[in-house]
Formats: structure tokens, C-alpha cells, sequence
């Protein structure tokens, strides 16, 4: 629908187009659904800019549950809140919000706490559902539910979110941009900054330099980290890598009769500070663990691996090496306040962004970005819901 005024707007449902899972695998259906109004503690939110990310790539294609259809997918995106429901201080309609998969509610121990940022009262998971009341403001023209993606659900002209859910950023910034730090560069570069805290000086390594590894990189080269490997089976990674700061460059295919962390271990003099897996493959996590340094090295785990996936590590191994192991869901970061905090760094020019958009369609034409992700040329491809792109 065309941008209404919110006094139009606030309080009814909202009849707009949205890009429909209907299928597993199948090309999403461009079609007009509602979308009611929000409930306490919720904020529709009208998307200027939608990114697409692997996750999407991943759980359009799961035939079983946690797959499931009809669906709107997307969780990367900006947009401005059109209409607020009843209990909502935070954000007002007009501002621009970044909306997140993970929570801040602000208020729990684990959201006071500077250690975590694992909400305890809107705990993750993965959900069809809104996560304070369990059940959907989709439905199609047809009355049928459309189910929730990741609680953002952003392939939509319009979506409904949490209040927890959402960051307010500065209006000036280029949605193609800030879109970004909704999920992929945020999870990559807070892996780096957050979770594992590189010092200068230090040595790193990247399983995967796709979007998620080359966030890392980002982050690595602003902490200061001096030598960054990038570990990929694709050596025209490296080229792309060094536009990040990876400095050295491992092809997993090509090590001969010697194990990825033998090399590292080789090249590191015994070990990296930091190592990240960033492919979601359990043997990866093995062999990340295995070159990072005894004493005080750190394997941090961003790579999403299938359900049920095992790690087994040696207990007198992990008991002599001193080693830790880390889970880094959305980069350790709490979105309220480190967005912000990533968006500063972006205006004045520490942090890179732009890099990473190689592709930019209209909303018509958001399974093309499917295409384009899944071909691997492209690290983030922006979807303009209401222009032409590049207008
Ligand atoms: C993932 C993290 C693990 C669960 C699904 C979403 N992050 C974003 O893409």
C-alpha cells in the first residue's frame, strides 16, 4: 500500500503486499495479506529496507518443523514505526528502528547483566509466533494465518514486532546500510568486538569468509588484530577477505596430508589468540578449538550447524589445554545499546559497510536476491520495499 498517515492507519489492520513462503524452496508469492495492529508492548513498523541473509536461504527450504508455511520471512531490515500499542514508551510513531532477532528487554538479570545479552524474559528461539503474546498479526486475504519469521518477519510492507525487539537509531543514515547491523555484519563484527574481545596485537582466524566471517574480519581489524587468516575452500575469498583486513589466507582443500589446525598451529608459532567458525560444521568447531592457543586461546562458535549436531572434545584435552569454547548468538551484542554504538563507528568512518552490499533490488524482485545469495557472488543484497533501486 502507499505510505499512509498513521491517523489513517493506527488501530486497524493494515492491507499491504508481503512476500509469501508458501512452499518449501519455491519462489515466495508477492501478494497482499493484513496486518493487525499491534498489541500491548508491540509497534508496527513500516520497512523502508530488507536485506536477505542465509538464515532466510535456510529455513525457506526445511521441509520440517522448525520450517514452516505459509510464512514471511526476513529479519534484516529498517523501518519507521507507523503505530505503537498500549504499554510502549520507548519508540513513538515516525522514529526509525532497527528491529532484531534477539530480544533486550532491559529489565532482566541477564539484559542488566554486561555478560550477556540472552534475555531471560523473552527468551530466543526459533518461533512462527510473536514472542510476548504466541500468535500471528498475518493473516491473508483468504483469512488464513501467515506465520512469523525469527520475530522480525520483514519481506512485508509492513510488519509487527516487539518493543523488546526493537533498537531507535538516527533518522540521517542510509537504510541500505543500517539495515545491516539487524543481523549479519552486527553478528560478525560483535563476535570480534563482544564475545571474544581481540586485543591489538592480536592473531585470528576465520573458518568461512562469507558475510558472517568477513563481519568478523571487520571486527578483528577494529579491535586492532594484526594477523587475520581467512580459511575458506575458495580462494577467490581471500581477494575479497583482504578488502576486510584478512591478512593470511588457508585453503582448506589444498593442505595436503596436514589438518587445517596443523597449519595454523605452524603458522601461529602454536596457536592463534582467537579463532571463530563461522561455517556451522561441527568438525570445523574440532578444528578451530585445535589451533587456537593453550592457555588463553578462545574458540568462539557463530556457525549454525543442523539441529542435533554433536561436538566431542577430549575431557583431559580441555582440562590440560586451558582453552575456552564460546556460543556467540548475534555477536554477544545487546542491540539497544551497541547499534548505536556500530552506527557512530560507521558515520565516522571506522567501521566499513558498504563493502558488504554487492547487489541492491526492488521488493518485485526479492527472489532474485534468493538467487543471487545462493549463487555466492553476493554478500548482502538489499531489497528496497518502495523505490526503484538506486533511485
Ligand atoms: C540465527 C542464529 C541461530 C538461530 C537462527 C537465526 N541468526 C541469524 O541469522
Amino acid at each position: 500500500m502507499d505510505e499512509k498517515s498513521s491517523s489513517e492507519t493506527r488501530g486497524n489492520s493494515i492491507r499491504c503486499r508481503a512476500a509469501v513462503s508458501r512452499k518449501p524452496g519455491e519462489p515466495l508469492v508477492l501478494e497482499e495479506v493484513m496486518v493487525a495492529p499491534p498489541m500491548p508492548h508491540e509497534v508496527r513498523i513500516r520497512i523502508i529496507c530488507t536485506s536477505l541473509c542465509h538464515s532466510d536461504i535456510t529455513f525457506w527450504k526445511l521441509k520440517d518443523f522448525p520450517g514452516i508455511f505459509p510464512r514471511i520471512l526476513g529479519h534484516e531490515a529498517v523501518g519507521v514505526v507507523e503505530s505503537v500499542g498500549e504499554d510502549v514508551d520507548e519508540v513513538s510513531e515516525g522514529d526509525t528502528v532497527i528491529p532484531t532477532f534477539m530480544p533486550d528487554c532491559g529489565d532482566c538479570v541477564d539484559c542488566r547483566s554486561k555478560k550477556s545479552n540472552l534475555c531471560s524474559k523473552l527468551p530466543f528461539k526459533v518461533s512462527p509466533w510473536m514472542p510476548r503474546h504466541e500468535t500471528s498479526r498475518f493473516t491473508d486475504l483468504k483469512g488464513e494465518v501467515l506465520y512469523h519469521f525469527l520475530f522480525v518477519s520483514s519481506f512485508s510492507e509492513y510488519t509487527v514486532v516487539d518493543v523488546a525487539h526493537v533498537t531507535k537509531i538516527d533518522p540521517s543514515i542510509a537504510p541500505n546500510r543500517a539495515c545491516l547491523l539487524s543481523c549479519g555484519v552486527s553478528t560478525g563484527v560483535g563476535a570480534a568486538w563482544r564475545t571474544a574481545d581481540v586485543e591489538k596485537g592480536s592473531t585470528v582466524v576465520i573458518f568461512g569468509l562469507g558475510s558472517i566471517g568477513l563481519a568478523v574480519a571487520e571486527g578483528a581489524r577494529l579491535c586492532g588484530a594484526t594477523k587475520i587468516i581467512g580459511v575458506d575452500l575458495n580462494p577467490d575469498k581471500f581477494e575479497t577477505g583482504k578488502k576486510f583486513g584478512v591478512t593470511d589466507f588457508v585453503n582448506s582443500g589444498n593442505c595436503g596430508d596436514k589438518s587445517v589446525s596443523q597449519v595454523i598451529n605452524e603458522m601461529t608459532d602454536g596457536g592463534a589468540d582467537y579463532c571463530f567458525e563461522c561455517v556451522g560444521m561441527a568438525s570445523l568447531v574440532h578444528e578451530a578449538y585445535a589451533c587456537c592457543r593453550k592457555g588463553w586461546g578462545k574458540t568462539i562458535v557463530l556457525g549454525v550447524d543442523r539441529p542435533g549436531a554433536k561436538l566431542s572434545l577430549s575431557s583431559y584435552e580441555v582440562l590440560h589445554s586451558g582453552k575456552s569454547l564460546m556460543g556467540s548468538l548475534f555477536g554477544g551484542l545487546k542491540a539497544k545499546s551497541d547499534i548505536p554504538i556500530l552506527l557512530k563507528k560507521y558515520l565516522d568512518k571506522e567501521l566499513q559497510l558498504d563493502e558488504f552490499v554487492t547487489h541492491e533490488v526492488r521488493f518485485d524482485d526479492i527472489n532474485k536476491a534468493f538467487d543471487l545469495l545462493i549463487e555466492g557472488n553476493c554478500l548482502r543484497c538489499v531489497i528496497w520495499m518502495d523505490k526503484q533501486a538506486g533511485s
